[in-house]
């Protein structure tokens, strides 16, 4: 067994859900690198200190340019807020390291671009962290859209809902709500929901080639956590948007964090000529699928009988299962970060580097960028998107 061993950059909710996956790596999966963890970075050297101490890192750093920099770490881990991503990839990269990068991969697509030069010139190992791809449901309509099940398709329909920030004394800024604060978030909901929604959009029905976007910020100034003062608020706390996709069909996505009662609805449907898809993440075991071909296949067609199947997605013939537990029984949230880490380890083993890669991602930033610009100007916006 060799060792991969870790250095993470960040102590937030990510930070939780990738030591997690480290963790747990070999006891699920049988790849032959066994991540070690090495050093975690925090400017705050007591929350470095007591995550370290919970999630047994080996020591703690305060600056991430001496973690880059270090020997004995094999892959950087940025789980730190969006305005750090591309300058520590790119310094990552130019030191020799594997990158794994929270989503969105950057600000812009000007800092997607130079993160994805940087790792390809230096030929290292990278990946973004869209764990939702490895959600066992997820990863089966990618099988069925790929058997051809659906057919042609005409409608992508997807919805990221929370609630979270409604409330107006919420504030903007500092550790815990940086995704409030624009020039640390680079956009509002667009990068942190929407990206996820996106990069599953184009992973099962292929590249938006355009889109025109309504965004709102319903709260428009809330104080600022490290001023001290009320300031105005600059993300989009809302955004719709109309998809046009490359093999002629419509998508419609939705995401806002003023729908009361939704704490993570995370939902797609996709309809074609031969059947059609939809997912909930509120019941993440089940992916539901309607086939018209079965229909049509007897002698004759048993309509009283049509409907949509909901498959429990736990056998060990769907993705990932095989490696958990008996048929019927589930896997959790923290399971596609697991599966993630999984893919990328056997990516590099196998010499089939897994997706999605930074090149990969930075297609879902040109639809971010491109919803963002539609937006503001009003207009249709083509995303220079190309098939792959
Ligand atoms: C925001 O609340 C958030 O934590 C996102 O940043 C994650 O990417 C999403 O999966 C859950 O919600």
């Amino acid at each position: 067994m060799k060792e991969l061993r870790v250095g993470m950059i960040g102590y937030g909710f990510m930070g939780r859900t990738h030591s997690n996956a480290y963790k747990r790596l070999t006891d699920f999966f049988p790849v032959q690198h066994k991540p070690v963890l090495k050093a975690v970075c925090a400017r705050n050297a007591e929350k470095a200190r007591a995550f370290a101490d919970n999630w047994g890192y080996e020591r703690i750093e305060t600056d991430w340019r001496k973690l880059v920099e270090a020997p004995d770490i094999d892959l950087i881990d940025i789980g730190s807020p969006n305005n750090t991503h591309k300058e520590i990839a790119l310094a990552a990269a130019a030191n020799g390291k594997m990158v794994v990068c929270e989503k969105p991969l950057a600000m812009t697509v000007a800092e997607a671009e130079e993160m994805v030069a940087a790792v390809e010139k230096a030929g290292v190992p990278n990946m973004v962290w869209f764990n939702y791809r490895r959600v066992p449901s997820i990863a089966l309509a990618k099988q069925i859209v790929d058997e051809g099940r659906i057919g042609r398709a005409f409608h992508y329909r997807a919805t990221y809902l929370q609630d979270w920030t409604i409330a107006e004394d919420v504030p903007q800024g500092g550790p815990g709500l940086w995704r409030l604060d624009a020039d640390v978030a680079g956009s509002g909901v667009t990068g942190d929901l929407l990206a996820h929604s996106i990069d599953t959009a184009m992973w099962l029905n292929g590249p938006i080639t355009r889109v025109v976007a309504k965004t709102e910020t319903f709260v428009k100034e809330r104080t600022h956590v490290e001023t001290g003062k009320v300031q105005p608020v600059t993300i989009d706390d809302a955004c719709m948007f109309l998809a046009e996709f490359a093999n002629g069909s419509m998508g419609t996505f939705e995401s806002t964090r003023y729908a009361r009662g939704r704490k993570n609805f995370n939902t797609f449907e996709m309809n074609g000529a031969e059947g059609s898809l939809y997912f909930d993440l509120e019941e993440p075991e089940y992916l539901q699928f309607f086939e018209y071909r079965q229909q049509q296949s007897g002698k004759k067609t048993e309509s009283h009988l049509t409907g949509w199947r909901k498959i429990h997605t736990t056998n060990g013939e769907h993705p990932y299962m095989k490696h958990y537990w008996v048929p019927g029984t589930c896997i959790g949230y923290e399971h596609t970060f697991l599966n993630a880490i999984a893919d990328f380890v056997m990516g590099i083993e196998s010499g089939q580097p897994t997706q999605p890669d930074f090149r990969n991602a930075l297609q879902t930033q040109r639809v971010c960028d491109a919803v963002l610009e539609s937006a503001r100007t009003g207009q249709w916006k083509t995303t220079g998107v190309e098939e792959s």
